[in-house]
């Protein structure tokens, strides 16, 4: 969805009310023209639990014709921000374009007559700096981002190495765009960083799927490592960790892909690119899982039970019946898992 309110009346078709009303009817989601920001609700148990819709939150919703969308700490202070590439030589969503086509193509006009009228989109990519986690404030101005263009695959890297991550844009009709990246030149003292180089054992060499945690100074970061991202583009191998002013790492842990074994590492420095083997790796050491109901149920007997004398000494005799009555009622609905463990316990 374009930015400008000229550009979203130009290139988004109004909605039908019977589309809409039969929407609500047979219980589809309304669909709606923009970016979408899917945050995993996480779990319950072993429960996945439904995702959030947060794009509009985020502030990255509207981007134009967007084509590859890439997280990465680019300013090295933690999160991750984000780029997005768009623009498009031949905008076939065009309104005024769709209905002079509508009304001349087949019969007065010839196919290079409407090629020639069909509009381009050459815009800015979009650069969001990350502010709190999960929103997002418009950099591309600020970090040189400005400058029209087709673009479609895209990739960061640290092509030369200095700890920062640079920026490589595929463009249409004109030369790729490579970004350096200036952070750490303008800002080192806050822009600290780790570099991970994983080595897997044969075949997967590159550790696709292995998951890494670092916890620092109160701070905790997770990725899993993937190269294919964006639009047809794949990423530098080498996971990059921004810092901040963070100097020393309290602890890493990489969780091998193919053997499920582990790598723990304690104080780590930062600024270096550190290489890590899976054949170096060892097994986990299996902690026993916590029951929660059985942490919960204690609690939950010493609190009902004094919730139900307290009510029994405040009324009446037939009031007493009558709320026996309906507490038992209500037990009976209680979650089976409970009652069971509850029966377990008694018996
Ligand atoms: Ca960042
Ligand atoms: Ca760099
Ligand atoms: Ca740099």
């Amino acid at each position: 969805m374009p930015e400008q309110y000229f550009r979203k009346k130009q290139t988004i078709n109004g909605n039908s009310y019977f589309i809409y009303v039969n929407n609500e009817k047979y219980g589809y989601e309304q669909q709606y023209v923009r970016n979408m920001v899917q945050i995993h609700g996480g779990f319950l148990d072993t429960t996945m639990l439904p995702f959030n819709e947060v794009g509009q939150m985020a502030g990255v919703y509207q981007t134009e014709w967007s084509w590859s969308p890439l997280l990465a700490d680019f300013d090295n202070d933690g999160d991750k921000d984000l780029f997005i590439t768009n623009g498009f030589p031949k905008d076939l969503t065009d309104k005024d374009f769709t209905n002079y086509k509508a009304q001349v193509y087949g019969s007065l006009a010839s196919d290079e007559h409407m090629l020639a009228r069909i509009p381009i989109v050459k815009v800015p990519n979009y650069a969001y700096e990350n502010t709190t986690g999960l929103q997002f404030v418009n950099r591309t101005k600020d970090w040189g981002l400005n400058i029209p263009s087709f673009s479609n695959g895209a990739s960061f890297v640290d092509l030369d190495l200095d700890g920062d991550l640079d920026y490589v844009v595929n463009n249409i009709n004109d030369p790729a765009f490579v970004y350096r990246n200036n952070t750490i030149e303008k800002f080192k003292e806050n822009s600290n960083y780790l570099r991970i180089n994983l080595q897997g054992e044969t075949p997967n060499v590159a550790a696709i799927g292995a998951k890494v945690e670092l916890w620092a100074k109160g701070s905790y970061q997770y990725v899993e490592k993937f190269l294919s991202r964006g639009y047809i583009s794949s990423v530098d191998p080498i996971m990059h960790f921004g810092l901040g002013n963070i100097s020393e790492i309290d602890s890493l842990r990489i969780t091998w892909p193919s053997s499920k074994k582990v790598t723990d590492l304690k104080s780590i420095k930062v600024n270096q690119v550190i290489i890590l083997k899976e054949s170096d790796a060892v097994a986990p050491v299996v902690r026993p899982r916590v029951n929660k109901l059985q942490k919960l149920l204690p609690r939950l007997r010493i609190s009902l039970t004094l919730r139900i004398l307290k009510m029994i000494i405040s009324i009446s005799f037939k009031d007493r019946i009558s709320f026996l009555t309906s507490f038992l009622k209500s037990v009976l609905e209680w979650p089976r898992a409970i009652l069971m463990e509850m029966a377990r316990k008694i018996c």
